[in-house]
This record gives C-alpha cells, sequence and structure tokens, in this order.
C-alpha cells in the first residue's frame, strides 16, 4: 500500500514536470547553408521515437549511439537505437546523399519520420549535430514537436582547425577528450596537437627516452608576466603510445583528424636538454621555465640532429594517420648557427650563399624543412609550416600555415601552395576577448572578441579566383603560456569557436553577426548542459560611441544581444531595474560616469562603466595628419578627444597605434580660448615594440595655417628590461589665446640592439589629447 502510494506520487510529479517543447527552426550554429520549412504537420519525438540505420554500417550504427546519447543528455529522452526498426516513427541514419563535398548531409523532417541522410558517414555525423543542437534544452523533456523541413548543408572550407598547445602546459586525457567533443559540436573536423615546445616535450618516443623521462618536466614556471619570479613548482607530463591511439581513435569516432605537430628546428629547448648533442654548443641546457624564444635551437649541420628527427617521426607514423604533419618552421633564431663549426661547415657543403632576400643560415633552415619533407613524403605524408618556412625558399610540396598576417598566406597561395589560414589578428585565442582586461584572467594580450572571430574570412581579398582555391580553410590557436588551467583554456575557447565554426562552415552570404548573437545565446543552454566554463561577454552592456563635432555631443549606444532591458544611471550611482531604461543612444556633453546593466528575468549582467572626463580639447574636430595603423585604428582620430582615458592596454580600443610613423594632430578649439597646458596620453611597452615617443611639441595657431611653438622637448626612451606603463607627455606653458592646436609626438626610432625584435620599427600608442 505505502509502496503504491509513493509510486503514484512519483508518477503525479513526473507528469506535472513532463514537458512538451516546440521548435520553431533550424538555425543552430554553425548555420546550415539552406534550410527550407515545408507544409505538414510537425514531427513528433519522445520516446517512442526509434533511431534506426543502414543495418551493417558499423559507423552508422555508433553515430545512432551518439545521437541517443546526445538526446538524453539534452532532453532526458531515452530512445531505442534499432537498425530492424519498422516503426514509421523514426530518426533514419544513411549515407547515399550525393554532393560534391563529402562532409554534406540533407536533414529532412517529415510528419512521420526524421531522415538524416550524409554524403559520407562524417556527413550523417554533422546531421546529427545540426539535429542536437536543434533541440531543447530543459529539462523533463518527453515531447518534443519539430517543423517538418528540408536542411541541405555543406561546409565552405575542407579544413576546419583548431590547435591546442599541451607543451607550455600540459592537459590529461580527459580534458583532450572533452576538447574533442567540443570541437564535435562546432563542425571542427581538425585538430592540430602542438606537442612539443621548449618548455616540455609530451608525446612518448620509445627509442629516445630522455625526451619524455627528461624533456617533459621542467623544473618551475615563470609567475604571471616578465616578473622575474618563479613559482617554484615543477611542471611536466606526457602522453604514452597507447594514450595517442586511444585519442586518435576517440577522435576518428568524431571524425576528427589529430595533425601531430613536431615543432623544429626551433622551440627545440625540451629536447636538447634531453640530449645536448643535438644543440650546436652541446649543452648543458634546461627545460625553459620561461616564455618567448629560445636561441638555441637544433644544430642543423649535424647528421644526427636528422637522424634523431627521423627517428621521431618513424614512431609517430605507426600513431598518427593523418595525411598532414605539421614541422613547425617558426622563431627559429639563426644566432648559434652563424657560430657554429658545423652548421657552417654544412653552409659551404651545400653552396648556400646570402642573396638579396635571405641569409645562408636562413637558407640552411629552409634546407632542414625541404629534408625533413622529403623524409616525411616518402613515408606518404604531406607537411604543414608557419609562415616562416618560407624564408630561404619553400619546400615544394608544403602547406602553409599563416600566423603572422593573411601576409604570408598570401604570397605562398600565389606561388601555388596551399594554405590555411589562422592570422593573430583574429583567431589567436590566447589574446583577450573582454574590453575590460583587469576583469580577465591574464593573458598574453592582443585582443579578439567574439565579433572579431565572425567577421574572420579565411580568403583574402588580394587573391584572384584561382589563387583562392589555395586556401583551403582557416583555424584558431590556443596557445598556453598564459593559461595553466584547462578551465582556462574552455573559457578562451568558449563561445569564440562558435564564432569561428561559421566562419569556417557557413558561406559568407548567409552569415549575418547580429542574427548570429540571439542564436549564441540560446546555444550557452547547451554549454550549461554540458558543463562548459565559457565566457559570457555577449550577455553584458557593450557600448560604443559616436562624437559629433560640429554639436559637440557624444551619443553613447548600448547594446545587448538578446534584447533584455538595459537599465543605465549618469551620476555614478549603481543602475537596477528602477533606473533609466535605455532606449536612444545618450548623449553626454559633460563629464559624466554612465553605468548600465542588462536585467534578464531576475538576473543582472556585470556593470558596464564608463567615465568621461572632458577638457578644452573633447568633442571638438580633430585631423591627424599620418593615420595609424589599420589593427590599431578602432575609432580613430575621435579615440582622441573622447574624454575616455585608456585603462586596459593597447590593444582594446582605448588607443590607436601609429607604427614607425610620428603622430601629428590638428584641434580645432571652435572659438579663441585661453589655455596653458596640453597632454597626450601615451601607452609603452616595449617588450610588444612600443617605445613610444622621442620628443614632443606643441605649437598653436589662430587660422590653422601658421603656427608658433609654444613647447618642445625630447622624451626619454624606453630601457632594455623596462616594462610597460602609462606615460602622460606634459606641456605647460604660459597662458596664451588660441584656437588651434597641433601636437608632434615624434615616434621612437628603430628598436635597439638589445631587444630581440632590433632593427624594426617601433609603434606609438596614444589614448586622449587634453587641453587645459
Ligand atoms: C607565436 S604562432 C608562436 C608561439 C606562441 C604564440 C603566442 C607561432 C607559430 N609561434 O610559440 O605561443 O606566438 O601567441
Amino acid at each position: 500500500m505505502k509502496r503504491s502510494l509513493i509510486f503514484l506520487l512519483l508518477l503525479v510529479t513526473k507528469l506535472a514536470f513532463a514537458q512538451t517543447s516546440k521548435i520553431n527552426s533550424y538555425t543552430v550554429i554553425p548555420l546550415p547553408n539552406s534550410i527550407s520549412l515545408t507544409k505538414g504537420s510537425p514531427f513528433v519525438l519522445s520516446n517512442k521515437t526509434t533511431i534506426t540505420y543502414t543495418k551493417e554500417n558499423l559507423e552508422l550504427k555508433r553515430i545512432a549511439y551518439f545521437l541517443s546519447e546526445y538526446i538524453a543528455i539534452s532532453t532526458g529522452i531515452k530512445m531505442t537505437v534499432d537498425a530492424n526498426s519498422k516503426s514509421k516513427n523514426t530518426i533514419r541514419l544513411e549515407s547515399n546523399y550525393v554532393s560534391d563535398h563529402k562532409e554534406a548531409y540533407e536533414l529532412k523532417v517529415t510528419s512521420e519520420s526524421i531522415t538524416l541522410n550524409g554524403a559520407s558517414e562524417a556527413g550523417v555525423f554533422y546531421a546529427v549535430q545540426t539535429l542536437r543542437k536543434t533541440l531543447p534544452t530543459t529539462p523533463n523533456t518527453t515531447t518534443v514537436i519539430l517543423p517538418t523541413a528540408v536542411i541541405l548543408d555543406y561546409p565552405r572550407f575542407e579544413y576546419r582547425g583548431m590547435m591546442l598547445d599541451v607543451a607550455r602546459h600540459f592537459a590529461p586525457v580527459s580534458f583532450v577528450k572533452k576538447f574533442i567533443d567540443i570541437l564535435a559540436l562546432h563542425n571542427i573536423n581538425t585538430f592540430h596537437w602542438h606537442l612539443t615546445d621548449d618548455q616540455g616535450w609530451r608525446v612518448e618516443i620509445k627509442k629516445y627516452p630522455n625526451l619524455t623521462t627528461i624533456g617533459s618536466n621542467r623544473k618551475e614556471t615563470l609567475i604571471g608576466k616578465n616578473s622575474g619570479k618563479y613559482d617554484g613548482k615543477p611542471h611536466g607530463g606526457f602522453y604514452t603510445q597507447e594514450e595517442i591511439k586511444d585519442i586518435v581513435k576517440y577522435a576518428s569516432q568524431r571524425y576528427i583528424t589529430i595533425i601531430p605537430e613536431i615543432d623544429l628546428p626551433g622551440h627545440m629547448l625540451a629536447a636538447l636538454a634531453s640530449y645536448p648533442e643535438l644543440g650546436c654548443t652541446g649543452g648543458p641546457y634546461q627545460v625553459l621555465t620561461k616564455w618567448g624564444v629560445s636561441d638555441d635551437v637544433l644544430c642543423v649541420g649535424n647528421e644526427n640532429t636528422f637522424r634523431f628527427l627521423e627517428g621521431v617521426f618513424d614512431e609517430l607514423i605507426t600513431l598518427f594517420p593523418s595525411n598532414y604533419y605539421h614541422i613547425g618552421g617558426d622563431e627559429c633564431p639563426k644566432v648559434r648557427w652563424k657560430i657554429c663549426p658545423k652548421c657552417q661547415a654544412k653552409i659551404v657543403e651545400l653552396g648556400l650563399i646570402k642573396d638579396k632576400h635571405h641569409s645562408a643560415e636562413e637558407k640552411l633552415q629552409s634546407y632542414c624543412i625541404n629534408r625533413m619533407e622529403k623524409y616525411l613524403n616518402s613515408n606518404g605524408k604531406q607537411i604543414i609550416g608557419w609562415d616562416e618556412i618560407l624564408e630561404g625558399g619553400i619546400a615544394p610540396n608544403a602547406t602553409i600555415m599563416s600566423w603572422k598576417s593573411f601576409e604570408a598566406g598570401i604570397q605562398a597561395a600565389k606561388l601555388g601552395h596551399k594554405v590555411i589560414m589562422t592570422p593573430s589578428s583574429h583567431v589567436y585565442f590566447d589574446h583577450y576577448q573582454g574590453r575590460d582586461t583587469k576583469l580577465e584572467p591574464l593573458a598574453i594580450g592582443g585582443y579578439s572578441d567574439v565579433e572579431k572571430v565572425y567577421n574572420f574570412d579565411p580568403i583574402p581579398k588580394e587573391l584572384t579566383a584561382q589563387e583562392q582555391k589555395f586556401i583551403i580553410g582557416g583555424q584558431a590557436n590556443i596557445w598556453r603560456e598564459y593559461m595553466p588551467t584547462t578551465e582556462q583554456v574552455e573559457y578562451m575557447i568558449l563561445p569564440r569557436i562558435a564564432a569561428l565554426s561559421e566562419s569556417l562552415w557557413t558561406e559568407p552570404a548567409q552569415k549575418n553577426y547580429s542574427t548570429f548573437l540571439p542564436r549564441l545565446a540560446s546555444f550557452f543552454s547547451v554549454y550549461d548542459k554540458l558543463n562548459y566554463n565559457y565566457a559570457k561577454h555577449i550577455l553584458e552592456v557593450s557600448a560604443s560611441s559616436r562624437i559629433d563635432t560640429d554639436k559637440s555631443i557624444l551619443f553613447l549606444e548600448l547594446k545587448n544581444p538578446t534584447n533584455s532591458p538595459i537599465y543605465y544611471t549618469i551620476d555614478g550611482s549603481i543602475p537596477n531595474f528602477k533606473s533609466i531604461k535605455y532606449t536612444n543612444p545618450i548623449e553626454i556633453k559633460e563629464t559624466v560616469t554612465a553605468k548600465a546593466i542588462v536585467v534578464r528575468g531576475n538576473k543582472t549582467s556585470r556593470i558596464l562603466e564608463r567615465n568621461f572626463e572632458f577638457n578644452k580639447a573633447s568633442l571638438k574636430p580633430i585631423t591627424l595628419l599620418n593615420q595609424p595603423v589599420e589593427k590599431y585604428t578602432f575609432d580613430g582620430a575621435a579615440t582622441l578627444i573622447d574624454g575616455k582615458r585608456g585603462k586596459s592596454g593597447y590593444s582594446t580600443g582605448d588607443y590607436i597605434g601609429f607604427y614607425g610613423k610620428d603622430l601629428e594632430a590638428i584641434i580645432d578649439l571652435k572659438t579663441i580660448q585661453t589655455i596653458s597646458e596640453v597632454i597626450l596620453g601615451t601607452y609603452i611597452d616595449p617588450n610588444s615594440w612600443i617605445f613610444g615617443a622621442k620628443s614632443y611639441q606643441v605649437l598653436t595657431s589662430d587660422d590653422g595655417q601658421n603656427f608658433t611653438e609654444v613647447f618642445a622637448s625630447n622624451v626619454a626612451v624606453p630601457v632594455k628590461n623596462e616594462g610597460a606603463s602609462y606615460v602622460d607627455l606634459t606641456a605647460k606653458f604660459t597662458p596664451r589665446n588660441t584656437r588651434f592646436v597641433k601636437i608632434i609626438a615624434k615616434i621612437a626610432d628603430i628598436i635597439p640592439d638589445w631587444h630581440y625584435a632590433t632593427g624594426q620599427p617601433t609603434y606609438l600608442f596614444a589614448d586622449e589629447i587634453i587641453i587645459h
């Protein structure tokens, strides 16, 4: 009696919580290339629906079980998988769809059934991903109502990649699998695995055991950035060959190819620590405990170096079936080779001679890459290398991974080489994703928010239609110098990978950032279901400003993609739902602090705060005689008169950056005014090539034509080991009446000898001109 009462109670509760969800569209991420809703009564999905597949196709069987698992996680609905199902109420998996794209699929929803038909099993897998992302994530869902539709879909690019660096910080096997799951969810089909670097060797090579007994451990790690302080904690880890095989299989079941990278001939200190005889000096070496580029690299004049590399690849070839192998080639200083007798003898032996474009040592690097290419080609593999493999002549069959910018990729495509675009300007996920860097975990620098990633187009306009065909796809990179934990890795990947997936899968004509944002906001419920740690910037208030210098008004525009109401204050108080509701851009004419929040149900977002402090220069017409570099132009000249000081480094839009050019600006105060001080706010960071100004000059004029100097001074240029700092250049002079003010900040000379980028032009960053 008691038992049946409990049973009844359970049943009633269950029914009370049972949910029916109605789906309206299939606009998942990445957005399918064609969705047509058709006429007919919707399909009803429940635990009476069976998943079925072409019998005897074991891959389809596996995918069928994936689907049932995905549905169970999202909705709680448990479905049967049955190859022999005769029932009408089915989700059917087939792989006979005809298309030129092998990953294409057709997803057809009729009143009776859903068919997922792929041009290959991979295509079926992507159809499953689309269906899974369509489903609700409401707990206790028992029924899902799906509109009838036909989706025809295929990827824009055949190569859709993500790189994970496990050398700077190790990631356990469990996380590598989670990472693979994240890629699968976003239709990414290539996992580029950066397995070795100066700070650690992470793959077991039986012939060279020291690589893992010595090379996989470093004694400690630098704390923070350029601190000179170390944590005193050993860091290590590597994957056994058995673990690698298991991971490769796990990935291949999700239609993901793993490309291993052995970075050579630079970034090899972990190997040199293990086998010092492979370096030019013979060592001793230690696994690097800080970040950056090491001068110690493999000795290319030593034949044993090639024996070693071949031995490493011989074993990798038994582990990684991938057609592509990445051999790095980046950031290999030539200082050791220049004075190494073996390397110099090799240069003579090969007859490598310096020419207009390349030094003999650059040609030696090219020789090394060419030789490894030959070896790998003879084993049926193709090589990929970073930009630098173009230096000294590119290996004949190499694919270029263009990282510094789009430039190397453009060059390589013009030479008829395949290219994977991964420019640091758009898809370096180790860069900041939030403008207020103080609220972010420490990052290497740079700034790529979701929008920037969304606007990543691997195909540069400079290429002809024929050349464009060499761009096989794109990739984002997770370099982990500043990502010690895997939680942080998730935070840096998600949700930028969602934007990436659409850049690589969806045709540009279908893409639209403003419709992407609300789709992304609802996709977050899937991340929540899967317990992913993701960044939520897009749910917060974002601000942009437009300045009307004729009227001297700044219009502050506030936005959030979910269309939830925004409330704000301009009196410095903390906003709440009783504050002013945002409707139109806020007109700002005087010094204020604006604060805003998004209210979503009973939750509020983080507070956005913008301080505007106005002076005589604020909101006045400004002309720049030289333009900032494109990458650091942001809002251009207006940045200097917006009343907003830079607070979070140079890369997030508070500053504009000049490269090798002086800053020269003229401000029109509109009326004759008395002034006695002109300040130019700058930022210096020698480590990032930002040396600021070498002199500062202020001139005044009544007519904007004839200027008189009122102040001139030299500025001290940063010295070795100087960190980043905010530097206000200040000109004080006896009060004078004027209408026009000209500011000239001459940029520092080329980078000095002591710096790793010696000889290059410098940057000058400025955030504001302040006139009193
Ligand atoms: C440059 S990208 C590197 C890496 C660093 C990365 C940091 C490339 C080929 N080399 O060694 O980790 O910058 O963003």
